[in-house]
């Protein structure tokens, strides 16, 4: 068994550097998160001295604090990709991610594509491309983890550092989709790894412009049945409000909780629990014929267009609307 997966990675590894030679210049997309930004770095580590240029990019906007941070602290640059960039390069790898993934991929001719998400169809890679796709990995970061081992080569402190972070990200601390070979790849890493760094860029949440809406919020928290309310007036980005209800639930004697805020037209409501309510029913309840509303027990969300919200204080509406709802079945 053993010896199959690894000469599976001994013959992918052979395939990737045929393809290297020095006169090419190679561009590495991605769709930008903490495994794909962890995994193209891998990458460049596989082709750098077998190939004459290595470069990144990205097809979507880097907008949350720890993905900016890890991007700093890795002191990488990874612009935006436009398609007047493609003429620069002469071969293209995309990384946790496929071609058919996104529109601005569709037309690139990839002589890589590695990735751990469902097949699709892979179109326009050139006859020797490496595809491998391995939709049972927890993340992409151990698939490369597994290609720098066959070649014999230690990811370095930050790389490794990126690709716990990774690992941790896409397996949700190791309770979503996850493999032994992730567990071993985690093992390995934790050994290289520097953890300072790894707990500095996870606990990036804020930005100082959100400190204020922030503290404004936690000073006017209400009670909605045996749980808890806050209402944004305007919130610089729904992200701040995951983050809000997620901080109530680090108060001992809150046990669920409610956070809403208006962004782009819409009243984005953030639930919570610890399981004493489900909060999936809760939402569907009480926003569900206004919205899209869902969720399960202990997570949910529901999105309003402000347009479909009675009268012209939107925070009374959700504060209403959960207590109609709890009142429904009991006071909560
Ligand atoms: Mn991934």
């Amino acid at each position: 068994m053993v010896q199959k997966k690894s000469s599976l990675y001994q013959q992918s590894i052979e395939q990737l550097f045929k393809l290297c030679s020095k006169e090419d210049k190679w561009l590495i997309l991605t769709m930008a998160d903490p495994d794909a930004i962890a995994s193209a770095l891998a990458l460049r580590r596989l082709l750098s001295h077998r190939v004459g240029e290595v470069a990144f990019a990205r097809i979507n906007e880097i907008k949350r604090p720890d993905n900016l941070s890890l991007l700093a602290y890795l002191r990488v640059k990874m612009p935006m990709f436009s398609p007047e960039m493609a003429g620069g390069y002469t071969r293209f790898a995309v990384v946790d991610s496929q071609p058919s993934h996104h529109a601005e991929f569709a037309d690139i001719p990839f002589s890589v594509v590695i990735d751990h998400h469902p097949v699709t169809e892979i179109l326009n890679s050139p006859p020797d491309a490496l595809i491998d796709v391995r939709p049972r990995y927890g993340a992409c970061s151990t698939i490369l983890m597994g290609y720098l081992k066959t070649a014999g080569i230690r990811p370095g402190k930050m790389l490794a550092t990126a690709m716990l972070y990774g690992i941790r990200v896409d397996t949700r601390n190791f309770t979503y989709k996850t493999m032994p070979a992730d567990a071993r790849a985690f093992r390995s890493l934790s050994k290289l790894a520097d953890h300072d760094k790894l707990n500095r860029i996870s606990g990036n949440e804020f930005f100082l412009p959100w400190i204020k809406p922030f503290s404004k919020a936690l000073n006017s928290i209400q009670s909605v049945g045996s749980g808890k309310f806050i209402f944004f007036n305007n919130v610089p980005n729904s992200d701040l409000l995951v983050l809000t209800v997620d901080f109530l639930m680090r108060i001992h004697e809150v046990r669920w909780a409610v956070v809403a805020g208006l962004e782009n037209g819409y009243m984005v409501v953030t639930l919570r629990s610890d399981g004493i309510r489900n909060v999936g029913s809760l939402a569907q309840k009480a926003f569900g014929e206004f919205g899209a509303a869902g969720g399960h027990q202990t997570m949910a969300r529901a999105e309003i267009p402000l347009g479909n919200i009675p009268g012209d204080n939107p925070g009374e509406f959700a504060l209403n609307r959960l207590r109609q709802a709890l009142g429904r079945k009991n006071k909560g």
